[in-house]
């Protein structure tokens, strides 16, 4: 073995205390306090040491977080204390007989002390610490014997190797839920998809196939987390009284706690507690499947003791299912704007996720030869947050003897035309394009809405209606309508199109980015379409420009550039946009003379917390149009922050990078100066 110099030794340790310290602040308060460079710096310089003296690479080094060697199996471990599991409710109902239950046991007739936990969706998991350093790590398995998952685990970046804090108890089992947020499943499953590699119908089975690995290396690459929310064996000098305290001391000695955890009196409190976080439940980065609740005082919770394998001093109250089996009754093809069809499954009605759904998108035809979904089949669907719901797997064992193949048109099922693919694209097109009459009324309804045309009172079934009897072929034709021809449709009376018109002729006075916007060309969006605007002055120029030209100007890739001159080359479009200008559509054109760049040009803001003034929506808007971008996470690349009341995690982390905040207050005072 070489020597170490003690000089190296001690920077070592300095460096590994360091970099524990900033992991921690990351991982598990969530609140960065240092740049990625320095980050970077110090892992470098702690694995040039590691790699000048690899007999001397510690366990609580940073860099073992990356994963060891595989193994060829699992070893068992015995819990010493069990772990139980939890009894579940299912109403209000159930949750008062649960309260009653145990006054009655404890012969108290005052409210009982609850702490209430969201319940995580993930894997149990049992950690245990001997002197402060983590010794093994354990799945729940059967409650009594679970496998020894240490090195998976250790690649958890929010696991302490070694708990910080005063006090550690000589013997110290952390019992908690592994988990994988949202968005990283997302995110996991979506390269999965694209790298043809086996994807998880959900965040839970992906932390428990993730901990399930046998090479370290593969836990490591998945984007998990873990929550305490118990302890097993405990041998300290100092036991605490309540469940509160404990987790309390969990947090002092390194772990993340749910930030949602609330201590309540009596059965009220428990159910108020379920009513708040029921409306919470998809606005949270991860899955709950319920709430769970303690009795807090650990004197009376040993007085109640347990049944078989589940504490008489906790219940589970389900929320209701995030994913529901049902059966595909059908498959519809619908065709978008820009032609992409789309298979959509109708579904015998389920309610799931606290909704009902009789709806999926199918996305396109490979999901479907990916699920290997057929008509007939029973499904899984799930709906969490605020994402669509969709067909997770099919239930192979509940196949029926007759299901039928759903079978991708090679004809727009509207108007006939040919259906194309082109290239790798998974989305499959109708040909059609201005003849379709699908591609026609959703290119009406786009140029119509808020943020294009805006004309106020054309709603969607009405420009189905119009289309469906020949009313109007493209958004020339609106400028043409007339009281006559509205009165005639079945939805419309006196006074709303006497309203439509006043708002058809409202529309004609525009800006020249909305107008370009409202094309509807392929992938420009607002933000393509202002770019565009400000730096062409003219939609001539524009309609002129070829892919050289447009391929100069930053944010405009090939492809979309490609779209554009591919639009402004048809011919039906030029003179739909003729029309257009001879019905009267008018704007300014950008005079690029004397055009000052929006004020917040290459500005990127973020909006926290809640807005009294104004919608989200609304300040979003306002924004971007002083030219900012405005984005949903805060990073080093963030130039300022709007923090509203309840701001949390966004605002800590903006403080901590030294980024400016301002109250709505003074966002709204800001904003004056540019009115
Ligand atoms: O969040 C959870 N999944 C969670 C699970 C939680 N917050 N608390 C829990 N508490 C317990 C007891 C009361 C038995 C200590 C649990 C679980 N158990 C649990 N998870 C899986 C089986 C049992």
């Amino acid at each position: 073995m070489t020597s170490i110099p003690q000089k190296v030794i001690m920077e070592y340790s300095r460096l590994i205390e360091v970099v524990n310290g900033y992991n921690y602040q990351y991982y598990v308060l969530d609140n960065p306090s240092v740049s990625d460079s320095e980050y970077d710096r110090l892992i470098k310089q702690i694995i040039s040491i590691e790699t000048d003296y690899p007999d001397f690479i510690t366990q609580e080094s940073p860099s073992q977080r990356v994963g060891g060697e595989p193994l060829s199996s699992f070893a068992q471990i015995k819990h010493v204390v069990p772990m139980l599991s939890l009894d579940n409710a299912f109403s209000d109902k159930d949750l008062m007989d649960f309260d009653r239950r145990v006054k009655e046991r404890l012969n108290l007739l005052t409210d009982i002390e609850f702490v209430c936990e969201p319940k995580l969706d993930g894997a149990a998991v049992s950690l245990l610490y001997r002197k402060g350093q983590l010794a093994y790590a354990a799945t729940r398995g059967d409650g009594s014997i679970g496998e020894d998952i240490t090195a998976n685990v250790r690649t958890i970046r929010s696991v302490p190797f070694k708990l910080r804090g005063t006090n550690i108890p000589d013997i110290l089992e952390v019992r908690g839920e592994i988990f994988m947020p949202r968005s990283g499943f997302e995110i996991f499953n979506r390269k999965a998809l694209v790298n043809g590699e086996k994807t998880f119908v959900n965040p839970r089975n992906a932390a428990a196939g993730s901990l399930r690995q046998l090479d370290p290396k593969i836990t490591a690459s998945r984007p998990l987390d873990i929550c305490a929310y118990s302890v097993g064996q405990l041998e300290a000098q100092e036991i605490p009284a309540s469940h509160k305290s404990m987790l309390e001391s969990l947090s002092i000695w390194g772990f993340k706690i749910n930030p949602f955890v609330e201590t309540v009196t009596g059965v009220n409190g428990c159910v108020d507690y379920y009513e708040k976080m029921s409306s919470q439940r998809d606005d949270l980065p991860y899955d709950i499947d319920g709430i769970v609740y303690k009795v807090n005082d650990l004197t009376l919770q040993k007085r109640l003791g347990f049944v078989a394998k589940a504490p008489r001093w906790a219940i589970a109250r389900k929320f209701p299912a995030q994913e529901e089996m049902t059966r595909l009754i059908d498959v519809e093809f619908q065709v978008g704007r820009t032609g992409a069809i789309t298979p959509v499954a109708r579904l015998e009605p389920v309610f799931v996720g606290g909704v009902t759904v009789s709806n999926a998108s199918l996305h396109n035809g490979d999901e479907i030869k990916r699920l290997g979904v057929r008509i007939g089949d029973t499904v899984i669907i799930r709906r969490a947050g605020d994402v669509i719901p969709k067909i997770a797997k099919v239930v192979l064992e509940r196949r029926p003897l007759k299901t039928q193949e759903i079978v991708f048109p090679e004809r727009c099922p509207v108007c006939k035309s040919a259906v194309q693919k082109f290239g790798e694209e998974a989305v499959a097109r109708c040909s059609g394009g201005l003849f379709c009459a699908a591609q026609i009324k959703e290119a009406i309804k786009h140029f119509a809405s808020r943020r294009a045309m805006d004309i106020d009172g054309l709603g969607d079934k009405l420009v189905d209606l119009m289309v469906e009897k020949s009313v109007i072929f493209s958004v020339a034709d609106l400028y043409d309508l007339n009281h006559k021809k509205l009165i005639i449709l079945e939805r419309v009376g006196e006074k709303s199109a006497r309203n439509l018109i006043n708002a058809i002729e409202k529309s004609k006075t525009t800006t020249l980015e909305k107008f370009l916007y409202a094309l509807g060309i392929r992938e420009v969006g607002e933000a393509t379409a202002s770019t565009l605007a400000t730096n062409f002055g003219s939609i001539e120029k524009i309609s002129k420009a070829s892919l050289d030209d447009l391929l100069e100007i930053d944010d405009i890739g090939p492809k979309v550039a490609g779209h554009i001159v591919n639009f402004f080359k048809n011919p039906d479009n030029s003179s739909i946009i003729t029309a257009l200008c001879e019905a009267g559509v008018s704007w300014q054109d950008v005079d690029l003379e004397n055009y000052k760049e929006a004020p917040l040009v290459g500005q990127t803001w973020v909006l926290t917390g809640g807005l009294v003034s104004m919608s989200r929506a609304e300040a979003k808007d306002i924004l971007q149009s002083l030219g900012a971008k405005v984005s949903s996470s805060v990073s080093t690349k963030t130039s300022q922050v709007v923090a509203g009341p309840g701001a949390g995690s966004k605002l800590k982390k903006a403080k901590s990078y030294n980024i400016g905040v301002m109250s709505e207050h003074q966002f709204i005072a800001f904003l004056e100066d540019y009115r």
